[in-house]
């Protein structure tokens, strides 16, 4: 055993911005410790800012001469004295170089190690981690392939279709699918060169290629001395451009056996690495029932309000523990799923546009509340959404007794919620929970590009101006009727245009 040394943290450096920032420090606050936020020129006026205790302004808006700038951001710390930083996620969250110079300035380094980072980061070296304790991987190579007659002899055994993965990608990027032999030739040469341009490294393997997997993953804590706990899986198979829309847990596609043997996988890659803080292992589920790691994430993911509603725990908090070195403060025994929880990721983008990002001010931003609504925002009315950063504005996340209830409830809020000034994908949420193989839970992660159909989207008309219109019309209506427009029948309209309607025009008037 290791004796863990006790670290003061009593004032934390928050290394982000927008909604994972507002989440941390809001954890942070709950537990007594100062917070610091950084920040860029277009960021001045960002609620990430006006949430801190103090602020401390970093450089120009574009992320690489802000917010990946590692010496600003120490500086930053050791100025204010905070004894920590937390990275959040995205930036500098999985960078190695960051967290060692961050723990060679004397600060803690809320997360895991630089090794941890290293270990998972590369796909290649994961999968022979994982091979040699005992998780499954997908069938394929523990070895860059260079050569395209060696490429064909390993596919020909795996099985096509096969995936060319680079080592060095994740999220999607340095794919390629290669569905017969006479492709194998051209589709390394390609992958390769996309690699080596996109990441500097162009290490290719091999892997069976899953038709219609779900994409299922754990959310684990460790203790950085080889002891690691889960808290449950979430499911995030709604996803376009290997982007996440909307998150549940837990996964309807699970059987309780299932769901014991992936956690306990889970759990057995985190003690693999003597994993420290909140991590998430990944794995794709195969319609047969058979799953695979596909990567670990060492970082707290977007996602993690659905686990803390489920499970009833805190991420931060037990991230900061861990990082005091007071160990994980939860016990395995003591963790259940309780309920359903849905996250909707609210962009500002343009579904009908292929998902295009949109700029402007936010005009207007109402969610109701309601028991078993939250809701994780970045932005507030007036703010100008800057076009350098991720386009997530918000998370809209809801929990309730059952699947069912919870949808039922998502539908509610969805429909009640009104975001004026920008486009946005709250319509598209609609659009998804109404689909059926999304209310029965059968959905893969081919689900939006099998599903829908951006030809067929209503144009971007400016949602404000529809609901002043609407607003016209029904007062306009109502006193011709003389009557009271609150008691209209509810009209079964997707953009509860009556209330909003009443919001438009009552609001910044
Ligand atoms: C796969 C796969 C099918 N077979 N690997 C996409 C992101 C990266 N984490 C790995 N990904 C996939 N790897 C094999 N062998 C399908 C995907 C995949 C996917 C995975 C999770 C969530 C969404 C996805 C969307 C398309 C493809």
């Amino acid at each position: 055993m290791t004796t863990t040394s006790t670290r003061e943290i009593s004032k934390v450096l928050v290394a982000n911005r927008g909604e994972i920032a507002v989440r941390i420090m809001q954890g942070l606050k709950e537990m007594g410790i100062a917070t610091v936020a950084v920040y860029s020129e277009v960021d001045r006026e960002a609620l990430h800012v006006l949430c801190a205790d103090e602020a401390v302004p970093i450089g120009p808006a574009p992320a690489a001469e802000s917010y990946l700038v590692a010496d600003k951001i120490i500086q930053a710390a050791l100025e204010t004295g905070a004894q920590a930083i937390h990275p959040g996620y995205g930036f500098l969250s999985e960078n190695g170089d960051f967290s060692r110079a961050v723990e060679a300035a004397g600060l803690v380094f809320i997360g895991p190690t630089a090794d941890s980072m290293a270990v998972m980061g590369d796909k290649l070296s994961a999968r022979r981690k994982m091979r040699a304790s005992g998780v499954p991987v997908v069938p394929g190579t523990d070895e860059p392939v260079t050569d395209p007659d060696t490429a064909a002899k390993i596919a020909a055994e795996i099985g096509y279709p096969v995936l060319l993965k680079a080592s060095a990608g994740g999220g999607g990027k340095g794919m390629r699918i290669v569905q017969e032999p006479e492709a194998m030739a051209t589709a390394l040469r390609e992958t390769m060169g996309e690699a080596g341009a996109a990441f500097g490294n162009d290490a290719i393997f091999i892997e069976k290629y899953i038709t219609d997997p779900k994409h299922i993953e754990v959310q684990v804590l460790g203790d950085g001395a080889g002891r690691a706990i889960h808290l449950f899986e979430r499911e995030c198979s709604v996803q376009r451009r290997h982007q996440k829309v909307i998150e549940e847990s837990p996964s309807p596609s699970l059987t309780p056996e299932l769901r014991a043997e992936i956690c306990a996988a889970a759990v057995k890659t985190a003690e693999a690495i003597s994993y420290r803080g909140a991590g998430t292992v990944e794995f794709i589920l195969a319609p047969d029932g058979s799953f695979y790691f596909l990567e670990m994430n060492t970082r707290l993911q977007v996602e993690h309000p659905i686990t803390e509603m489920v499970v009833g725990v805190d991420l931060v908090r037990a991230m900061v523990e861990i990082a005091r070195g007071g160990g994980i403060c939860y016990r395995q025994e003591e963790l259940g799923q309780h309920g359903w929880a849905l996250e909707f990721r609210l962009y500002a983008e343009d579904p009908g546009r292929n998902f295009a990002p949109s700029i402007g001010r936010i005009e207007t931003l109402a969610v109701p509340g309601g028991p078993g609504v939250r809701l994780d925002t970045g932005v507030y009315e007036g703010f100008d959404v800057p076009i350098h950063y991720d386009p997530m504005l918000a998370k809209l996340i809801v929990w309730a007794e059952t699947r069912e209830l919870a949808l039922a409830r998502a539908r509610r809020v969805l429909k009640e919620s009104a975001l004026h000034g920008i486009t946005h994908n709250l319509p598209f949420h609609l659009w998804a929970i109404s689909q059926p193989s999304f209310a029965d839970g059968s959905y893969t992660t081919h689900f939006v590009a099998d599903h829908f159909d951006p030809a067929g989207w209503l144009p971007g008309l400016d949602p404000r101006t529809g609901e002043i219109l609407a607003a016209a019309a029904v007062l306009s209506e109502e006193r011709l009727r003389g009557t009271d427009p609150h008691r209209l029948p509810a009209t079964e309209c997707h953009a509860n245009w009556h209330l909003n309607a009443l919001r438009a025009m009552t609001r910044n008037t």
